[in-house]
């Protein structure tokens, strides 16, 4: 638990935090207590309905994404920064798939982990002797959305993911988690998804079944990345030609079309020109020529069996889409 400081100490410290946060290239940052997040009923359904597939560790994880408090002894709150990769997307040459923007260049989980540990550096300083504080890359427990939304940084949308009214949700999100008393931000309450539904209907494979429920078993994002055998053909069918993760849920929302600002992108300084693969770019490629290419990339995850896979799914739904 923290130890008390005065108020105005404890706004100072939390101003020192944001601005380091900014300084080292995260677009915004939040600050909010570690109780419990309010949505543990809805995560408790999500899982008895199997919509985490074959993700066994979100199973392990419930206790510990339910009573955050508990992830690092003596943390009680976390300071959530949004790293905002929004920026123009071109169109995809023929025979070519197509990956989803955050993982067209260094896996996130590594290139924004040196930044999230000179914020650390920077809160352990500010509390002094005794002072805690974890960084957490989307990994780990912690129940990122949740707690960015009550740290003031957007509303959760209908499609699941943290919306921030001026940058909308290409971002990613990061965390540390501390003892050290900083002054905490007012959650964002609005919704502000209205009557606006389009994400829903644009879904290829029909996976949300209600609004801010998704069923991460017919997700093509899940489908690419976290699935390993073959894909089931009735889902294969839907995938259109991407070949890792999908964004079509984040393409067709207005925050994203109208509203976003684009990111400085400063940190993974992602390359627009790996915004596709021709298909048959890994049919000839080892193991040692895969790692070499991608191995840093979040391609590295389904691996060159799965992106083989992932590939042959596309070569199938691009040939029905050209033929006659
Ligand atoms: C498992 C996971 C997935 C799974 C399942 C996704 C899902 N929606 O659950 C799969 C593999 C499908 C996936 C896909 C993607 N993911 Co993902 N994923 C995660 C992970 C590890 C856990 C998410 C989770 O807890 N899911 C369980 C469900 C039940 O939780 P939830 O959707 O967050 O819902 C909670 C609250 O939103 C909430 N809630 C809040 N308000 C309301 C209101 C109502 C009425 C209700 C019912 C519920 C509710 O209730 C739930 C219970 O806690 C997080 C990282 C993390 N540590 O949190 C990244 C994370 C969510 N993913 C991320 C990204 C970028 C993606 C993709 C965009 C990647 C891509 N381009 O392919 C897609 C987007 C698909 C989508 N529409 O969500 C980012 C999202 C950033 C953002 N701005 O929101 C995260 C935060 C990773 C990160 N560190 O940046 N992901
Ligand atoms: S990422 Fe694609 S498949 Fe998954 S929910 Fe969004 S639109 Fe549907
Ligand atoms: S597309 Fe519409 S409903 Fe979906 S998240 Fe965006 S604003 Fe909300």
């Amino acid at each position: 638990m923290a130890a008390e400081v005065p108020r105005a100490l404890s706004a100072a410290w939390a101003a020192q935090v944001k601005s380091e946060a900014r300084r080292l290239g995260f677009a915004a940052v939040g600050i909010t207590t570690l109780a419990p997040p309010p949505h543990a009923e809805a995560f408790d359904q999500w899982l008895a309905s199997g919509f985490a597939g074959t993700m066994r560790y979100m199973h392990r994880q419930a206790e510990s994404r339910k009573t955050p408090d508990r992830i690092v002894q003596g943390a009680d709150r976390a300071v959530v920064v949004l790293y905002n990769y929004a920026g123009p997307d071109g169109q995809i040459p023929r025979a070519c798939g197509r990956i989803a923007r955050y993982a067209r260049g260094q896996d996130y989980h590594e290139g924004l982990r040196p930044a999230l540990d000179d914020l650390a550096d920077c809160i352990r300083r500010l509390g002094g002797p005794g002072a805690v504080a974890q960084p957490f890359v989307d990994a780990g427990p912690v129940p990122e959305r949740e707690l960015a939304q009550r740290a003031g940084l957007g509303w959760i949308g209908k499609n699941t993911l943290l919306i921030d009214p001026r940058r909308g949700s290409f971002t990613l999100l990061a965390s540390v988690l501390t003892n050290v008393s900083l002054a905490t931000d007012n959650p964002f309450e609005a919704d502000r998804c209205g009557s606006c539904t389009r994400c829903l209907d644009a879904c290829p494979t029909g996976a949300f079944p209600a609004p801010r429920v998704l069923d991460a078993t017919r997700c093509v994002s899940y489908l690419t990345i976290e699935y390993r055998g073959a894909i089931p053909q009735h889902l294969a069918d839907r995938m259109d030609d991407w070949v890792f993760g999908c964004d079509v849920c984040q393409d067709v929302c207005p925050w994203n079309r109208k509203f976003a600002q684009s990111g400085e992108d400063s940190i993974l300084r992602l390359d627009p020109t790996r915004a596709w693969v021709p298909l048959d770019a890994f049919a000839d490629l080892d193991e040692a020529e895969f790692t070499r290419d991608h191995g840093w990339t979040p391609l590295e995850r389904p691996g060159l069996e799965g992106m083989r896979r992932n590939c042959a799914v596309a070569v199938a739904n691009v040939a029905r889409k050209e033929s006659p």
